[in-house]
């Protein structure tokens, strides 16, 4: 990938085009080998800084885009304990979201640019927030499985090798794990309730359960980014591998709530320990990221709106600040 900048020592490589030194190169991986963080002042392979600039700003949008799902219920949650937890647990996504644009920007990016991109359709987010929510039981499929997805992603980026990313991941995850439990307890009170109750649980799962295990990417023989991903330690597990382990978790989680999930192959093999799974849709998949799953255009709608009507708030924020620097001056 490199070969062309072997004595090409100082070059930069702004447009990516392999013109950075090798000695150079050599010395970064030798850092990320030996679990050094890499710092945002610390010299890195342009590559390296846009792979991290594209997936942290996708997570951030991400985060940003799945307040939405959940916020359709916040009116109709069945007590005042449910519509405050959810309220919170929705405010805690949008501060996710600005850990995560907070530390993309050390890499060079800002806010507006990765905004632009989120609104102009450019710039992807997790597909999984382009399903609806139209049950109730939806909010608790969304907090067991989507966050429990979530949180088998993110622990290991806890170990990410570019600093500010990687300690942002240690609070998000500490919030994510009581948004699973949260929403574990709703199915475990819908289950205990009546047959209707049940009912509208099972279907919840029939319908999150295979867009949640499109979360963790397409397979890795279709993974573009990992094998890189993982030679910088950015990755620590492929998408298969955490796929994997989502399943191994989750399938006894489904049995104590006495549902089933939606997947015949999905039996554990003894002699491994594993559980099986059939054949995902990727076509659903690549369809939802191109654009074309069932709630697209209204997330993007929604959010463009939002930001068009907080436009003065982001007036005020500027001439605030300015007022403050003059007087300081
Ligand atoms: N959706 O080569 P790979 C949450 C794209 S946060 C859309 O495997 P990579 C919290 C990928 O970007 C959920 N696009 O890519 C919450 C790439 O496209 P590009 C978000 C996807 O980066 C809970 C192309 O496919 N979490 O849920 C998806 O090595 C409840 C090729 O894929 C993160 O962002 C997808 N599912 O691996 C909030 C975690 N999968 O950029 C509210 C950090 C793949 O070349 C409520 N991100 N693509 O155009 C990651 O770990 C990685 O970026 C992966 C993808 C694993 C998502």
């Amino acid at each position: 990938m490199y070969t062309q900048g072997l004595d090409q020592k100082g070059q930069s490589d702004a447009k990516g085009d392999g013109l950075e030194a090798a000695a150079d190169l050599a010395a970064f991986q030798k850092r990320v080998d030996a679990e050094e963080k890499i710092e945002a002042k610390d010299w890195m392979p342009e590559a390296y800084r846009r792979t991290l600039i594209r997936q942290i700003s996708q997570h951030a949008h991400s985060e940003i885009i799945g307040m939405q799902p959940e916020g359709n219920w916040l009116t109709r949650a069945p007590s005042l304990k449910r519509k405050a937890i959810l309220l919170a647990k929705i405010q805690d996504e949008a501060g996710h979201g600005l850990y995560l644009y907070s530390a993309a920007e050390t890499l060079g990016v800002s806010r507006d640019e990765m905004v632009g991109d989120l609104l102009s359709g450019k710039a992807k987010y997790s597909s999984i927030f382009n399903y609806p929510t139209v049950t109730w039981a939806d909010i608790g499929a969304i907090g067991w499985l989507v966050d429990g997805a979530a949180i088998m992603n993110q622990i290991p980026l806890c170990r990410c090798s570019y600093g500010p990313y990687s300690r942002a991941m240690v609070r998000i995850c500490k919030e994510e794990s009581f948004h699973q439990r949260q929403g574990y307890d709703i199915l475990v009170e819908l289950c205990k309730g009546t047959a209707e109750q049940k009912a509208m649980a099972q279907d919840a799962l029939n319908r999150w359960w295979w867009p949640s295990l499109m979360m963790f990417g397409p397979s890795d023989k279709d993974s573009k980014h990992s094998a890189q991903s993982m030679a910088w330690k950015i990755k620590r597990f492929s998408n298969d591998e955490l796929r994997q382990k989502f399943i191994d978790v989750t399938v006894p989680q489904a049995e104590f709530l006495g549902l089933k999930v939606p997947d015949d192959e999905c039996v554990l093999d003894k002699k491994t320990g594993h559980y099986g799974h059939g054949e995902i849709d990727w076509q659903e998949f690549i369809e939802v990221i191109k654009g074309n799953g069932p709630c697209n255009k209204q997330r993007l709608a929604k959010r463009r709106k939002a930001h068009d009507d907080g436009a003065w708030v982001r007036e005020a924020a500027g001439a605030y600040a300015e007022k403050r620097a003059a007087k300081a001056a």
